[in-house]
């Protein structure tokens, strides 16, 4: 059944062959599949037929489809510009009701703009965006923030250098710098992210956007030192080498032609690889050409880094010696980072170790590969650094003065679920930031909703939704979780086996549901049972990488350079946070921890926000048009439990308003409404609602609320072209709860 299709027809609900006939019966023979625009309607609402219905619109080219609370975007993996213009977002910006219009990212924009003007529930408003790699996550989040800066265009312009310009044309200039520095092809995706980001944009009390700020998370430093095969590094490496003029060329050391270990696939060409555009988006945001120039030569020079290669050394006593080609490339690299030569050299030879109480330092020369994982680290340190500053640069540059603005309107476009045949670290920081996130959503959707219907006393039957608590307890729960137990073989510093870190994990927590057990596997592993799937991560270099350690003599090293960046990025003052003491008792600070720091302070930014969702999905892995491939949509609409939502999107009440706001928004409407409704309770009573029945409330409130929703078209005549009030739907909550 769930097969393949490809190709065009003229008849979309004929793709794929015939529909089964007792699936054409549960759809209904009169609507065809493409034009139902959301999938509450499709009845009833099973995987099948909500896959039934995604396909039919894919194929006929309709690429958002409502999904209750949620809009279901799938990639056309095609240009279809006219789903982005100017034009079309000031429609939906103008429309009285944009959510009668197709279902479109811009119904959800222009629904988050109109929130935070609401004199309803005026509020904080924020999107997330969610998807597997390649799904659509950053091209949506672009053109919502390209929807804003029509919409919410502020007046004013800002002078830059010599730039005059408009912030929000700022703000979306920070894109393509970001992703220069920060996305990088993939197997999966051609413009992978490879950070999380959250940005803010920031609007006024008359509806401009005055600024804006950007959080990221996570960057995947190792990707600058070591790329999978077919994968490739950081765009912007490319761009240097492909788009230096001659003259850069000479000062960075880039001759025509010139190969780098760490820039694997230089024949591939990608539209990403321009660097005209991300010169200019710098400059836009105040990053001069001289700072320009400063940034790219030491880029160059991590490149000439990646080629620096050390011969094993027969005596142990004895440093390991450069490979003959690598001479050069340590003195062009000592010449572009403007360090010393000898001592470059020596910090990767040589671990300097201060022990005893005296702190002696004592001098061992390194093996051939700790020279290069100091030489990996050295190139992860530089570029982390270099990217923190870049994120730091574009916020000062876009960010506004805090009185210039009252709302923000959050975008949170993060990496999806991953599930690699070798999963580390770095896929468990993802995929626990995505069970976070998927626990926010349970909690604002899915138990809010239900608990928030039970304790009102409304009709309602129960949805069993899949609560992934257990499986946050197993990452991230106290006193015993995978986390902590990795933060603990880290500040015990202990020798410590792959096999025996898996040992430890599956004994302490063997009581956890969500803890798999491979038996298969020959490699010690452990297998967390995630919300979107079971997902084996392996423990060899696990403890490793949540340490990150960065030898100390790397930052002293850097602080010794005369390049203006790099004074700025090592200054000499900072008393180095990776020195290690052996009399500190401060916690060791891990990548776990951090990154568990970060993922908290965005949950507590995000749970003061009223959330929409957009999940992206991928038609297929290919990226190609045209294709739909069932099996592939099923696994991701089943991770994010959207047959779920949709349930209970199409029970529940869809508008919710506070009580206090409900009687100063109506109040008015007192004397409007027929004298024999009341009963035992009025919403507008300015008690609230503590003694009332549920009973009394389901039998008055609801049908007071039609009949003021009958009334209002009449009073709301001279209401401005998208009032909450025109949009307000026939079906209507007023409960205690904000
Ligand atoms: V990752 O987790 O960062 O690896 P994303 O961000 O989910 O991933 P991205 O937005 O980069 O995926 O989309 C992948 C590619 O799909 C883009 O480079 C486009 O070529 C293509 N795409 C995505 N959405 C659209 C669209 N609405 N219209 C046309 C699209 N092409
Ligand atoms: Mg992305």
């Amino acid at each position: 059944m769930l097969q393949q299709m490809n190709g065009h027809s003229s008849d979309p609900n004929a793709h794929g062959g015939e529909l089964r006939e007792d699936l054409q019966e549960f759809l209904g023979r009169d609507t065809p599949l493409h034009l139902l625009n959301d999938l509450t309607k499709v009845n009833p609402v099973t995987l099948e037929t909500v896959l039934r219905c995604l396909q039919a619109r894919y194929m006929a080219d309709i690429f958002y489809t409502n999904a209750g609370c949620t809009l279901v975007a799938l990639n056309p993996f095609k240009p279809v510009p006219q789903l982005y213009l100017p034009e079309l977002m000031k429609e939906y910006h103008a429309a009285p009701q944009p959510q009668k219009l197709k279902p479109h990212i811009f119904t959800v924009g222009e629904q988050t703009y109109r929130n935070v003007k609401s004199l309803i529930e005026p509020v904080n408003q924020s999107i997330v965006v969610s998807g597997e790699s390649g799904a659509g996550k950053t091209w949506t989040s672009r053109s919502l923030m390209k929807f804003y800066a029509v919409v919410a265009a502020s007046p004013t312009s800002w002078e830059s250098h010599k730039i005059a310009e408009r912030i929000e044309q700022r703000i979306l200039n920070s894109n393509p710098v970001m992703e220069a520095f920060g996305n990088a092809c993939t197997l999966r995706n051609n413009n992978s992210s490879r950070f999380g980001k959250f940005i803010q944009l920031q609007l006024n009390r008359a509806q401009q956007m005055t600024g804006a700020a950007v959080q990221t998370y996570l960057l995947e430093k190792t990707r600058v030192a070591c790329q999978a095969s077919n994968e490739r590094n950081f765009h912007i490496f490319y761009q240097i080498c492909k788009g230096a003029s001659v003259e850069e060329r000479l000062q960075w050391h880039l001759p025509e032609g010139a190969t780098f270990s760490w820039l694997p696939n230089p024949e591939r060409t990608l539209e990403e690889d321009c660097f005209e555009v991300t010169r200019e988006a710098m400059l836009h945001l105040g990053i001069d050409t001289p700072t320009q120039n400063n940034i790219f030569k030491i880029l160059a020079g991590l490149l000439h880094l990646g080629n620096v290669r050390f011969a094993d050394s027969a005596d142990e006593a004895q440093p390991c010696q450069l490979m003959d080609d690598a001479k050069c490339s340590v003195r062009t690299l000592a010449s572009l980072l403007w360090l010393p030569e000898d001592p470059l050299l020596e910090t990767l030879q040589i671990r300097t170790i201060r022990a005893g109480r005296q702190q002696q330092v004592f001098r061992k020369p390194c093996s051939q590969a700790e020279c290069g994982t100091r030489r990996d680290c050295l190139a992860k340190l530089v570029y982390a650094r270099l990217f923190d500053w870049l994120v730091s640069v574009i916020n000062s540059s876009i960010c506004a003065e805090p009185d210039s603005w009252t709302t923000f309107i959050g975008l949170l476009d993060v990496y999806g679920f991953e599930s690699f045949p070798d999963n580390s670290l770095e896929q468990l920081c993802i995929n626990y930031a995505n069970e976070k996130l998927q626990q926010h959503f349970v909690a604002h959707y899915l138990r809010a909703q239900q608990e928030e219907y039970a304790v009102e006393g409304l009709e309602w039957s129960f949805v069993n939704y899949q609560d992934n608590k257990t499986c946050l307890d197993l990452i991230e729960g106290s006193p015993i979780s995978i986390c902590s137990l990795i933060n603990e073989e880290c500040r015990l510093n202990r020798p410590s086996s792959a096999a025996q870190l898996q040992t430890r994990i599956e004994s302490a927590l063997a009581g956890s549901p969500c803890l798999g057990h491979n038996k298969l596997s020959r490699e010690p592993s452990f297998i967390v049972v995630h919300y979107a799937g079971p997902v084996r991560y392996h423990t060899a270099g696990l403890v490793e990488k949540n340490k990150d350690p960065i030898p100390p003599e790397l930052t002293r090293l850097l602080q010794q350079s005369q390049d203006p960046l790099l004074k700025v990025l090592f200054p000499t003052e900072e008393k180095s946070q990776e020195e290690p003491s052996s009399q500190s008792r401060t916690p060791v600070l891990t990548v776990v921890s951090k990154f568990k720091a970060s993922l908290e302070q965005l949950l507590q930014v995000l749970h003061g926000t009223t959330p929409h969702y957009i999940r992206c999905i991928k038609p297929n892995s290919q990226g190609q048009a045209q294709t739909f491939l069932p099996e592939e949509v099923l696994s991701q609409l089943e991770a994010c439990g959207l047959v779920e939502t949709i349930h209970i999107s199409a029970a529940g009440f869809p508008i919710r308003v506070s009580h206090q706001n409900f009687v100063e928004r109506y109040g008015l409407l007192r004397r409007l409404l027929p004298r024999t409704s009341p009963g035992p309770y009025s919403p507008f009573s300015d008690e609230g609602h503590s003694g009332w029945s549920p009973h009394a409330k389901e039998a008055t409130l609801q049908p007071l609320l039609q009949d003021i929703l009958r009334t209002l078209p009449a009073l709301t005549q001279a209401a401005t072209p998208g009032d909450p009030a025109e949009a307000m739907p026939a079906s209507v909550h007023c409960g205690r709860t904000k």
